[in-house]
């Protein structure tokens, strides 16, 4: 045997011995597991980069060890696929055997995952998933993004205060789509204005043209839009090279149609358009002011979304019931410890709800503005401390 050959003999013979005498079981103890399933790649994946860029800062700028335990991100890539993110979210509780479940970029995937959180007492952490229902599929769901209904509403108070009273609406067609029809409708209605269409786009690979053409002859007042993260730009672009604007039809919507991501190569035809929502990388606290400085400066200037504030918030609330259970906990203690958690986020305040497990926040009224040469979503009012309108009923 070559000198190599026996170093590498012995390493191996070293492992074995390691491996029968548990050692690797021990140092387990000492890890703290995430499974983090985003979307990495197809029509999701700026979700899934803002959420995990914001995740690593979060670590970069915390300490990966609390209450004596390491923390250990394990990122997987469920192509937002809801079959996937299921049999992902099977592996990580059976052969990784983590402490929390994290990520779900869309309502479906969150969805599917939630049998798994319950039957394994696992948390799920939502940092981005929308739909109001998603937190009632488990007790083990906590959500750290937002819900439709509670961004929709905020617009439908607006709206009529300012013109604008006879309005299409053209959301996505699945959970969070029919979330803000239903309720921007309800409380558009309430306040004396009129769902005059309710259009609905196909969510995987929607072509938007054929709807803004109906909009067009419609010529409501404004259009009120809901697309997902990541297909903002696509509206706004179409919106705009049918001349609605032009044809004096105001584009409004929830923040995820002037999305942070994207916003700033929608244009100059972006401007004005106004959205309520509860993030905006123009909050100006000086909280959120550290975060998107650091954000961008670890990621070659990539501006941090709602998608990366979710993120970011859902491991402040993980780190934070690791802390508070002194590391000894299973997930219905880490549970518990998530609930009822409230901080300052770069977002504004926010609370976790102990009975719903639902976020509770300011939403905000922002118009595109530029800033600096950059268009941004600028605050120009507030509500404070909104729940979810879908759970009150
Ligand atoms: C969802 C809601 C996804 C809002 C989004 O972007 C969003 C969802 C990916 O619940 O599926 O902006």
């Amino acid at each position: 045997m070559t000198l190599m050959k026996r170093r590498h003999f012995s390493a191996i013979a070293l492992a074995s011995t390691a491996l029968a005498a548990g050692l690797p079981a021990l140092a387990q103890d000492n890890t703290f597991k995430i499974g983090l399933i985003l979307p990495m790649t197809g029509q999701q994946a700026t979700t899934g980069r803002q959420i995990e860029a914001a995740a690593r800062l979060y670590m970069a700028q915390n300490g990966d060890t609390v209450a004596g335990k390491k923390i250990q991100l394990i990122v997987k890539d469920d192509t937002s696929l809801p079959d996937v993110t299921r049999r992902l979210a099977q592996e990580l509780v059976v052969n990784d055997k983590v402490n929390v479940l994290a990520g779900f970029g869309i309502t479906p995937s969150a969805m599917a995952t939630a049998p798994i959180a319950t039957q394994s007492k696992t948390p799920q952490v939502v940092m981005a998933a929308a739909t109001s229902s998603i937190t009632q599929a488990s007790p083990y769901i906590v959500r750290t993004s937002f819900t439709l209904p509670q961004a929709s509403v905020a617009l439908a108070d607006w709206a009529p205060k300012n013109g604008l009273k006879k309005i299409v609406t053209l959301v996505s067609d699945y959970g969070p789509g029919l979330d803000a029809e239903k309720f921007f409708k309800e409380r558009l209605t309430f306040n004396g204005g009129q769902v005059v269409e309710a259009l609905r786009v196909p969510m995987r690979n929607p072509d938007f043209a054929p709807f803004l053409q109906k909009v067009r002859d419609l010529k409501p007042d404004a259009l009120f839009v809901f697309v997902p993260s990541g297909a903002g730009a696509a509206v706004m672009k179409q919106f705009l090279e049918r001349g609605m604007d032009k044809a004096g039809i105001k584009l409004i919507g929830t923040g995820d149609v002037t999305d942070d991501d994207q916003l700033n190569d929608m244009g100059d035809g972006a401007l004005g358009v106004v959205t309520s929502h509860h993030y905006s990388a123009a909050h100006p606290s000086a909280m959120n002011k550290k975060f998107v400085e650091a954000f961008e400066k670890a990621n070659k200037g990539l501006r941090p979304n709602f998608m990366a504030v979710g993120g970011y918030d859902g491991m402040r609330v993980i780190y934070e019931a690791l802390r508070t259970t002194k590391g000894q906990g299973g997930g219905d203690a880490l549970l518990a410890a998530m609930k009822g958690q409230i901080f300052e986020s770069p977002r504004g305040k926010m609370f976790i709800d102990a009975q719903t497990r639902d976020v509770v926040q300011d939403i905000y009224l922002r118009k595109v503005e530029k800033k600096d040469g950059q268009l941004y979503n600028v605050e120009f009012d507030v509500i404070k401390d909104v729940k979810d309108p879908g759970k009150t009923r």
